[in-house]
């Protein structure tokens, strides 16, 4: 295998661990009950696992507590899977005195071993075995295990052991305290199978235990099974291993494919600091095309050093190509016109999966991801139909049942249903060719007459109404910020298994606003469909948005994480210029054109585009996104200034794009890459295809396809963090349904789902312990209890549906369809003035009239007088409307006008609007 030229203190693992403390989590408990063992008789039934049974017997799930110490999985064959690996063969014997008593079964008795009642436990030849019977539910409701192990904080140990079971199985190999919170230093799911292969992990202890239990869980087959156990030993003094990404060819390039007159870039790791040849050959080995690698240094985001290469010229479509310079050949890959549909609809069922309140019907995601209705108040669920408030929030309750489950927990959240809403929306509101329309996605609504992705939209929407205050209580009108359980639940747990009860935490001014922003967008989109839901919408949303200004600082608290995610946000300038935004759009209405206007972000395109992108948190691109693409009253030099906005950000991200080795437009503030830095990737890609359809610029275009190329493989771990896509895809996100990494009789995720991605902050228990020191880049691991780098979440998906959307429409990927205009624009400069001429040509094959030319001055230039046309200012930009007799402007045709300026003007404008069409800039 190719090693990469790294750093290799970036794996190096730090023993002083500190990271994160438990504090803001420590309702989360990782460990397990034991209700009942076999050498213990007499206690009779083993008891149903009470909620908060249930919340301590699992895995540590989406944020649970520091506290524990996990280092070992790497030695797993769960990583083995998910291509990772620890640096070294195996590991050096540690020194320690032995823990286990009674590790090989020599002397022919149990003790000290137990097992629970459902796995009579005998030796036979010289092995524990159990009987461990079927038709369990929860891994813990099998157990054989071990106590009184006495564990030092910041010690490393080492555990080896081999197991056999009669049919395949995942066991949990937990180390862990032996009471509440039962704590795991250790948690390590294990696959085994008729084959006796010793098993290694190593792990540091975060806590001094005086008799901490190591466990093997085994429950939840349907069948019985026989699982037996040896040679366990655990000893101290072990070597932590230095992990080591599997990052497979250093010739990296987008796994799927480059569209056929697209652009089409790779990345080359190694130490040569001279250009190098490459050769891209066809699937039957023929050479292609050849040519010579860029050498681009040391990559800040990785750390490695770096060539690049291009061959944005061969454009013959195939599959299996490949690229290969000296010894190292990249994953094959396609070049074609039609990648990317089952792309766009595969991003979208990601919503279908994950709706709440209804089956998930084989009949459209196959027998492997069906699954009852969740939350429909069947035991041991309750239902979402009847939500209380938290205790002293509120005395009402809400029929909330349906909406998406928001990740990998069972959360549902108005602040971040309504981005992934939106999202959807807009997807649909750019999908002028219908691609999206009825019948396009595998969901019940499929022959309504109703666009899919509608339908799809609506199942959230109609939540995010029913959050909403009812009439005649004390904040009618705003809108609850989440539903979730009251603890959080582990993994994995299938949607209507989870026991914990449901509440509605406090309105806030957030989530009161996304209500309003999608709400009012919805409106102007099933108009023309269900005209009394629009009318719906539309009420909640200038509902909505006046209960926000009437309680503009109402935040939700950020410590409010226990049993789902806080989603805490204290500054909502950006959702009320998105509200303000969506709702101008659809009404009209002058109050709200003014509250766009009046925002302190409008017209900042760095403050509302910032280097770090949009997100559930900062929400105003939305707003403004919306404005430069949607139809709406808007006078043309507002327009204009909206869309300047729009074009200056996504040159910057275009330029992020060509600076960076890897393609990728997101530059970050302080290089760090966030929790789901891939869905800022996303978005930044969002605002540039936007610029691109605005604009016709190509650059715009590159540099989605390049972001493009980064998600799928060609970045620094040479992975496709969208599943099912590409040779090395990612699978194990952390997901409490497509928990396949912990139970084999779950699915992993389907196609289409993206991972959260690099996230330098470390916020996990697995990537504190594997990733220590990561270049930002780097910091992933496909592991589903890295829930910080590999979840998956709708407001992720949302951006990944759009941008599949927009990449299949671009087809071939070609130069877009010329513009229709073109302006020639002369200017006669002096100290302190100019006089411009201005001949703008109708190049299109309709006449334009009345016409309306806009551009933005870059300097302080102000019209004083103008000719033949009527000029006003606003700001920087500039609006020219005809004079009586030249108001149309004719097919080949074209009009002159002139003016003279004050000022010191500058450089003269290239990026001119006719009506809503960019023109070219005329030489
Ligand atoms: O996407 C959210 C990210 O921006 C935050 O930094 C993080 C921590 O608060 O939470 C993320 O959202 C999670 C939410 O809180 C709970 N459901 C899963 C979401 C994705 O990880």
């Amino acid at each position: 295998m190719a090693r990469e030229f790294i750093d290799a203190r970036i794996w190096t693992f730090s023993g002083g661990h500190q990271g994160l403390t438990g504090s803001r989590h420590a309702h989360r408990l990782n460990g397990k009950q034991i209700w009942e063992r076999s050498h213990a008789p007499g206690r009779g039934r083993t008891p149903p696992p009470t909620p908060k049974d249930r919340a301590v017997t699992l895995l540590p799930s989406s944020h649970p507590p520091r506290g524990r110490r996990l280092l070992s999985l790497a030695l797993t064959a769960g990583l083995a899977a998910a291509g990772l690996a620890t640096a070294g063969a195996a590991p050096a014997a540690a020194e320690g005195p032995e823990l286990i008593e009674n590790g090989d079964f020599a002397s022919g008795v149990i003790t000290p071993w137990w097992s629970t009642a459902n796995a009579p436990a005998t030796v036979v030849d010289g092995r524990l075995c159990a009987e461990v019977a079927g038709g369990t539910v929860n891994p813990w409701d099998v157990i054989v295990g071990q106590d009184g192990l006495p564990l030092t904080a910041g010690e490393s140990y080492q555990l080896t052991f081999t197991a056999t079971a009669s049919t395949p199985i995942t066991v949990r190999t937990n180390v862990q305290m032996n009471t509440e919170p039962w704590t795991t230093e250790l948690a390590s799911p294990d696959p085994v199978d008729g084959t006796a292969e010793p098993i290694t992990h190593v792990f540091t202890a975060g806590a001094d235990h005086a008799a901490a239990q190591l466990v093997f869980q085994m429950g939840g087959s349907a069948e019985p099974f026989t699982f037996c156990l040896d040679d366990v030993s655990l000893t101290g003094g072990a070597e932590p291993p230095v992990y080591e990404p599997d990052t497979g060819s250093p010739v990296r390039v987008n796994q799927v494919g480059y569209l056929t007159e697209g652009p089409k870039r790779g990345t080359f790791v190694t130490e040569a600091t001279v250009p190098l040849p490459w050769t891209l050959d066809a699937a039957d080995g023929t050479p292609a095309a050849t040519g010579t690698t860029t050498p681009r240094g040391v990559d800040p985001t990785s750390g490695q050093n770096t060539h690049t290469f291009a061959f944005d010229d061969f454009a013959t479509p195939g599959e299996g190509y490949t690229v290969t310079i000296g010894e190292e050949t990249s994953e094959p890959f396609a070049i074609g016109d039609d990648l990317y549909g089952d792309l766009r609809t595969d991003a979208l069922a990601y919503f279908y999966h994950n709706r709440s309140g209804t089956p998930i019907e084989a009949e459209y995601v196959g027998e492997e991801y069906a699954r009852p209705a969740g939350h429909v108040g069947v035991a041991p669920n309750q239902g979402d139909d009847g939500v209380p408030c938290q205790p002293g929030v509120c005395d009402y309750t809400l029929d909330a049942a349906g909406g998406w489950y928001d990740a990998g927990d069972h959360g549902k959240y108005v602040v971040n249903g309504g981005i992934s809403v939106a999202q959807l929306l807009s997807a649909h509101e750019r999908d002028a060719a219908g691609a999206l329309g009825d019948g396009s996605l595998a969901i019940p609504e499929g022959d309504n007459g109703v666009p899919d992705i509608l339908d799809e939209a609506r199942w959230e929407l109609e939540f995010l109404l029913a959050m909403q205050v009812p009439a005649g209580e004390e904040l009618a009108g705003m809108a609850h910020h989440k539903l979730h359980d009251r603890e959080w639940t582990g993994l994995p747990l299938r949607p209507d298994q989870d026991p914990q009860p449901r509440e509605l935490h406090p309105p806030s001014t957030a989530a009161t606003l996304n209500l309003a922003a999608a709400a009012a967008q919805g409106a102007r989109l099933y108009e023309p469909y269900d005209a009394a839901f629009a009318a719906e919408l539309l009420d909640a949303a200038t509902t909505a948005y006046a209960a926000a200004l009437a309680h503009p600082d109402v935040y939700a608290d950020p410590n409010d994480g226990v049993g789902g995610g806080a989603y805490s946000d204290n500054d909502v300038r950006d959702e009320f210029y998105w509200a303000a935004a969506e709702l101008y759009v659809t009404t009209g209405e002058n109050t709200y054109r003014q509250a766009v206007l009046d925002s302190p972000l409008h017209g900042d395109a760095a403050a509302v585009f910032t280097d770090d992108g949009f997100s559930w948190a900062w929400t105003a691109a939305l707003g403004a996104l919306s404005l430069a693409t949607v139809d709406n009253d808007l006078p043309a030099g507002e327009l204009a200034a909206v869309r300047a906005m729009v074009t200056d950000a996504a040159d910057r991200y275009a330029a992020d794009a060509a600076e960076a080795v890897y393609g990728l437009p997101y530059a970050p503030s302080q290089g760090n890459y966030v929790w789901g830095s891939n869905s800022q990737v996303l978005n930044n890609m969002v605002v540039l295809a936007t610029a691109a359809e605005l604009t016709d610029d190509p650059t715009y275009r590159d540099a989605v396809l390049t972001g493009l190329d980064y998600l799928l493989g060609r970045n620094p771990l040479n992975l496709s963090y969208v599943t099912g896509y590409g040779e090395r895809d990612v699978r194990n996100q952390h997901h409490r349904f497509w928990a396949n990494q912990l139970n084999a009789n779950l699915p992993n995720p389907p196609a289409g789902s993206v991972a959260g991605g690099p996230n330098n902050a470390l916020q996990d228990p697995i990537a504190e312990d594997l990733l220590q020191g990561c270049a930002p880049a780097m910091c992933y691991v496909d592991h589903i209890e890295s829930y910080s780098t590999n979840e998956v979440t709708v407001n992720w998906n949302a951006p990944l549906a759009w941008i599949a959307s927009y990449v299949d429409d671009l087809g071939a990927g070609g130069a877009p369809a010329p513009a229709t205009c073109a302006v020639r624009y002369e200017s006669h400069r002096w100290t302190g003035g100019a006089t411009t001429q201005v001949t703008v040509r109708n190049s299109g094959t309709s006449a334009v009239s009345p016409w309306e030319l806009s551009w933005s001055f870059a300097g302080d230039e102000r019209v004083t007088s103008h000719w033949n046309a009527t000029l006003t200012q606003s700001g920087s930009t500039v609006v020219a409307r005809p004079a009586n007799w030249n108001q149309t402007i004719p097919a080949g045709g074209s009009v002159s006008f002139g003016f003279n300026s004050s000022g010191t003007g500058g450089t003269s404008p290239t990026a001119f609007t006719l009506n809503t069409q960019r023109c070219d800039a005329a030489g």
